[in-house]
């Protein structure tokens, strides 16, 4: 079974408290959800591996620790997922970033990939999926499916809020992928949306309503 994290730092709680807010508009929203995914990239990074190097100091040699040499990869599901990345390219640079689009078909109402674009050597990074919010989970675990009918190996799941019924979704489909959420809700309304929540996290972050 694969471990859910739930970041109760008090920066990422204060500053989720002014994302749910309805009276929060977009620019102020898409800059703490940047901030959020900055601060949980912090946490999610915390097993990289390290190495021992020499650094010359202005007084002597120092023994010092670089990461080592672990690739990172960003992707973040079309389109509330963007809201993440920037947040966590600030602190990892030298990360590649794909993207996978998906949407609901109306008749079967199974995820369809409509867009997919990756790292050539996925197979060789760390991924970090990225979607603001675990609602029913179909996306989330429909996506990580496709990720690794590409190659991908190792994949951790970066949310602001989940459901319970989300998390259970990604636990059965994916044992494998932990889970990192700053909140877990109560539960899902009638339409999918996470109750309390924040509403739709794409119209939010692009203005669209
Ligand atoms: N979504 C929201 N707000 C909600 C619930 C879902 O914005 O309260 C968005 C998610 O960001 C996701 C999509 O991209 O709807 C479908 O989520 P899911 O039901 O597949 O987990």
């Amino acid at each position: 079974m694969s471990k859910v994290y739930v970041f109760d730092h008090p920066l990422i709680q204060h500053k989720l408290t002014y994302i749910r807010d309805e009276k929060t508009g977009t620019k102020e929203f898409r800059e703490l959800v940047e901030e959020v995914a900055m601060l949980m990239a912090y946490e999610v990074t915390r097993d990289l591996p390290l190495e021992e190097v020499s650094v010359k100091t202005p007084v002597a040699t120092a023994t010092s620790k670089v990461i080592a040499g672990k690739k990172l990869g960003i992707v973040p599901i079309l389109r509330a997922g963007l809201g993440m990345v920037d947040g966590i390219l600030k602190l990892i640079p030298a990360a590649k970033v794909g993207h996978i689009g998906l949407y609901r078909d109306p008749e079967t109402l199974k995820p369809v990939e409509y867009y997919c674009k990756l790292p050539s050597d996925v197979e060789e990074r760390d991924l970090i999926v990225t979607d603001p919010m675990l609602a029913t989970g179909g996306s989330a675990a429909a996506a990580i499916s496709f990720l690794k009918e590409r190659g991908a190996r190792s994949i951790k799941l970066m949310c602001l809020i989940a459901s319970p019924e989300g998390i259970e979704t990604v636990q059965k489909e994916h044992e494998d992928v932990d889970i990192y959420v700053a909140a877990i809700d109560e539960r899902l309304n009638d339409h999918g949306y996470i109750v309390p929540g924040l509403g739709d996290a794409g119209d939010r972050l692009f203005g669209t309503k």
